[in-house]
């Protein structure tokens, strides 16, 4: 009978001692992954760069600090002589190893912009290179810095090293190494990007150098099949998810940066674009085309022959340059504990 007694309370003790593990294995990884995702906080930047976009008939709104799902932005980060001489460089890489990534989806792409004029959709063509060290198509080559764990910062071409190198020694943000660079570029203001979460594989800390061309980024909740097989006509307009969506004003030179759940539950994506017809049926003046900047090979000669990026509601129209060159640089999250 004593000897039951004693079996049961070492029974109870040895479960009671085990939930106890349990709660503080949870307990540390909560706050490792608060340390890790530790940078510095939100601010100026993202009043200004941030906006949730505007439901029907309401005004785009400032997304407050905590609301913000994990992005931040760094105005200016490249200057026009850097970003000249990065998108040389880039555009060597491109020739070299880019792929095309919208050849599957060209047809269906392009059925899906037949509320668009004849000319946009002459001018505007479906279009997308990628160059990447991860192995992705069959038929593309991979970089070679390579990916991941494999990742060789010192097969980076000078000019993506030294931008790498500079946001690894920013103190804006605590990081581990770099795991991915990624390489996009798109022509004829074409800059569709359907929302999606970057692999998590790639790594914690997301960022996106955009050159050439100011654009909007979109962070939603919306993400695929959805958000691709929508109506691009509505989502132009109104956005996947009107009044919850999020809008980053992506300047060209400026880098946007993604963590926690802005990395990995939220989807970021580029709206098809609007047209200046679209506009205009929303009452909405047409902003003239932008002066092409010099390190640009193409320009636009009208309104009607490009589409239209928009910062929180249509009433805040933003021509694209024709030409749009981004680079992905993803890295692990930080081994130490934060600066902030
Ligand atoms: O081109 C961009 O701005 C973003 C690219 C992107 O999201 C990606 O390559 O996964």
């Amino acid at each position: 009978m004593f000897t039951v007694e004693v079996s049961k309370e070492l029974g109870a003790a040895a479960r009671a001692l085990a939930r106890y593990v349990d709660d503080l294995e949870t307990e540390l990884a909560a706050a490792d992954a608060t340390a890790r995702h530790h940078h510095r906080p939100f601010g100026e930047h993202e009043r200004t760069f941030l906006r949730r976009t505007a439901a029907r008939g309401e005004a785009p709104k400032v997304v407050a600090a905590r609301e913000n799902p994990g992005v931040r932005v760094v105005p200016a980060f490249v200057d026009d002589e850097e970003a000249r001489n990065l998108v040389a460089e880039l555009r060597g890489v491109v020739a070299q190893y880019g792929a095309s990534h919208v050849e599957n989806s060209r047809g269906f792409f392009e059925h899906q912009m037949s509320h668009l004029s004849a000319r946009v959709r002459a001018d505007c063509r479906v279009n997308m290179l990628r160059a990447t060290g991860r192995p992705e198509l069959e038929t593309q080559p991979v970089c070679p810095w390579r990916y991941g764990d494999d990742f060789d910062a010192a097969a980076l071409p000078p000019g993506l090293r030294r931008f790498a190198d500079k946001i690894a020694a920013s103190p804006d943000f605590s990081l581990g190494p770099l795991r991915d660079v990624t390489i996009n570029a798109r022509k004829s203001t074409f800059f569709r990007l359907d929302p999606h979460v970057d692999p998590l594989d790639d790594g914690e800390n997301v960022f996106i150098l955009g050159l050439l061309s100011d654009t909007v980024l979109t962070f939603s909740r919306v993400g695929p099949p959805l958000s691709t097989v929508a109506d691009q006509r509505y989502v132009s307009v109104d956005s996947w998810a009107p009044g919850e969506d999020i809008d980053v004003l992506a300047l060209a030179g400026s880098l946007v940066h993604m963590s926690g759940d802005a990395r990995s539950t939220w989807n970021h994506g580029i709206r098809l674009g609007v047209s200046a017809d679209q506009l205009r049926d929303l009452g909405v003046s047409v902003p003239p085309p932008p002066p092409p900047p010099p390190l640009s090979d193409s320009s636009s000669s009208s309104s009607d022959a490009l589409l239209f990026d928009w910062f929180g509601a249509p009433l805040h129209p933003l021509p694209r340059q024709p030409e749009r060159i981004s680079v992905v640089y993803a890295f692990a999250a930080a081994r130490h504990p934060s600066r902030f």
